[in-house]
């Protein structure tokens, strides 16, 4: 993604490799999206810092990385289609820093740049770029993508087709592609462009879950052998609180779940660090600058961790943190973007959140209280899951009444993979005038076609408030 204003932008991937030699295919890479936190796209190059490469390169490698994205601008590095002194030091620089930290490199090309007609130019740049790499530079490059989410044009395709077998006879045996940002775009990259012209597909996921594992689908569709890397994923950290940090967290383990579904070894994150207000160009959106796994002041957040578990080895999660304890959201998550749980029909939610200390024990509590709704419109605190082949879900929690009227219950809600509704299975309702901690399970089969579920913890016409706790979901 980490399309930037109104140029695209951003990055990817890991890999493996190629196929038509005897020789084995390379281990996938584990690799980190980077620029520097204070200069970011084109500035990475107009104000290049060795010292800052050189030591963020050594924190990426303490992830248990193995490979770096290193992106170049044309415009940054040179006057089309030469490459300056200064631009040649600096990307001789930067891939011999990676090597230093035993980082291989995937080099992206030709970013924010877009005169398709121009094909001679785009041969005599990148010629003119690998001639001015040392032997110890060009040795550490690992993967060729030669344009970052390239547009899905009839024009764009046909100078990928054109260069990027160039770029195989500069990079022999070096695993190359266009990397691609949706099921539309990497079908026509893997079906429309010559046969050869791209070794490795590349997949850049970000956003709703049913339409990463879409475009993940998409991409085993058309592999026709070739390898499948996850060159970008991330998720803005924007507003900075314990559930933002929560919702990422979630999200990445949402990611390396569908990744081990569909056997993909590792998942690219975008990035490794956020940048600062001057780090980006003019125009660009608040929220690009919150997609780190580090923030500028050199801690790491909470969803490092899943990275670092993945590049160690450790298997996916089977189920991504639902924070059924409530003890890492935001006390008010009616924003949708905060923490794992959502409020549904928040219309009709008189109030919502999470309590501190109303939970079991003394401990957070989900609650919803003055809630309005009917059986269509129905006020839940809610997330969702893909089921990634498993059939049914089992829900529970517990529910502490006060003062309350209604009805309140516990649903299992399913959706195909166009994300329609398909039905729901309902718990039986909480006893209103029972002051005590009541337990509420619902164990549900899946509708046919259901691809995910949501488990809503539901109250509607409810004068009082309920407070969940103890959640628990799980597949089967
Ligand atoms: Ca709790």
């Amino acid at each position: 993604m980490r399309r930037i204003l109104a140029v695209s932008t951003l990055f990817a991937a890991t890999l493996a490799a190629l196929g038509g030699r005897a020789s084995a295919a390379p281990a996938p890479l584990r690799l980190v999206n980077y620029y520097p936190a204070n200069n970011a796209w084109t500035q990475m190059w107009t104000n290049y810092d060795h010292a800052t490469v050189d030591a963020d390169f050594a924190s990426i490698g303490s992830l248990g990385a193995n490979a770096v994205r290193i992106i170049v601008q044309p415009q940054a590095v040179g006057t089309w289609p030469t490459i300056s002194a200064r631009g040649e030091a600096e990307i001789n620089d930067a891939l011999d820093t990676a090597a230093a930290h035993n980082l291989k490199v995937q080099l992206t090309l030709f970013d924010w740049w877009s005169n398709w007609s121009d094909t001679a130019g785009s041969k005599a740049w990148v010629n003119n770029l690998v001639s001015g790499l040392n032997a110890t530079a060009r040795a550490d490059v690992a993967m060729v993508d030669a344009r970052n989410e390239i547009p899905n044009t009839s024009a764009a395709l046909s100078w990928a087709g054109t260069v990027l077998p160039y770029i195989g006879t500069l990079f022999p045996g070096i695993p190359r592609t266009v990397s691609t940002n949706s099921a539309a775009s990497v079908t026509a990259v893997a079906t429309q462009l010559p046969s050869g012209a791209l070794t490795v597909l590349d997949i850049h996921l970000y956003g709703d879950a049913q339409q990463m594992l879409n475009t993940a689908d998409a991409a085993k569709a058309v592999a026709n052998g070739r390898p499948i890397v996850i060159g970008e994923h991330g998720y803005s950290t924007i507003g900075e609180s314990t559930g933002v940090d929560q919702a990422q967290v979630r999200d990445y383990q949402q990611v390396r779940r569908i990744a081990a579904y569909e056997g993909i070894p590792y998942v690219a994150p975008w990035g490794y660090s956020d940048f600062t207000a001057s780090a980006i160009p003019a125009g660009t959106s608040d929220r690009e600058r919150y997609f780190g796994l580090r923030r500028v002041d050199g801690t790491w957040k909470p969803a490092a961790n899943v990275i670092k578990n993945m590049f160690s080895g450790q298997s996916s999660p089977a189920l991504e943190s639902c924070d059924c304890q409530f003890s890492r959201e935001d006390v008010a998550p009616y924003s949708g973007s905060l923490g794992s749980w959502r409020v549904f029909d928040a219309s009709a939610a008189g109030q919502a959140g999470v309590d501190r200390t109303a939970g079991v024990g003394g401990s957070p509590a989900g609650y919803l209280g003055s809630t309005g709704g009917d059986n269509y419109q129905v006020p839940a605190l809610y997330q969702g899951f893909l089921l990634l082949g498993h059939a049914t879900v089992t829900l529970s929690a517990k529910a502490r009444l006060v003062n309350a009227t209604g009805w309140t219950h516990l649903s299992v809600a399913w959706f195909d993979r166009n994300e329609g509704y398909l039905g729901t299975t309902d718990s039986t309702n909480a006893v209103n005038g029972q002051s005590a901690w009541q337990t509420l399970t619902v164990t549900a089969t899946k509708l046919q076609g259901a691809t995910a579920a949501q488990v809503h913890l539901k109250s509607y016409g409810n004068a009082g408030t309920v407070y969940f706790d103890d959640v628990s979901v799980a597949l089967s």
